[in-house]
């Protein structure tokens, strides 16, 4: 697995309150029709910290008030290196704004234990777990050419 290279940096913002999540239907682009936590590329000169504020606000109209960075976690997709990104994962527990829908995106409560993990992507049942308990996440994911998961490891 080479997990040295420079990855393209991604956000992920997860709200939870009590035992439910927000994830959100991604209705374009990478990710189309899963749902997700939410989040984008990080642009030149924003932080981790900023690009993650900017996207929650750009896509469900919330903007995160109390939060935490739970992690990081490497994409590699076999033969499309242009799809390669590291993730950095947020936990926010407490927003302003009531989640609205957004050309990109359109969230919905979840029950922790009723996550719908067979329309996500196939690490989130791996990880989203350990992190909605409270864990950190260190990881690298390996996808083949056609999104399925190949590999993985848990550091
Ligand atoms: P845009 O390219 O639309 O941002 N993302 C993933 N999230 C999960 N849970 N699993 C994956 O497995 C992912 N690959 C990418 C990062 C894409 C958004 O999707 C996330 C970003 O939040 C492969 O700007």
């Amino acid at each position: 697995m080479n997990n040295d290279k420079e990855l393209r940096k991604v956000t992920l913002c997860l709200l939870v309150q009590e035992n439910k999540i927000l994830l959100a239907m991604k209705k374009r682009g990478f990710g189309i029709g899963k749902w997700n936590g939410v989040g984008g590329k990080v642009k030149e000169g924003e932080t981790l910290e900023e690009a993650m504020l900017r996207e929650t606000s750009e896509e469900i109209s919330v903007v995160p008030k109390e939060y935490a960075k739970s992690g990081v976690i490497k994409f590699l997709f076999e033969g499309k290196p242009e799809f390669d990104q590291e993730m950095h994962v947020f936990v926010c527990r407490k927003w302003d704004g009531e989640p609205k829908e957004s050309e990109e995106m359109s969230p919905k409560w979840f029950a922790f234990d009723d996550i719908p993990f067979d329309s996500m992507w196939e690490d989130d049942r791996i990880w989203l777990p350990n992190v909605i308990s409270g864990k950190d996440v260190d990881a690298v994911f390996v996808f083949d050419g056609s999104q399925k998961l190949k590999d993985y490891h848990l550091n």
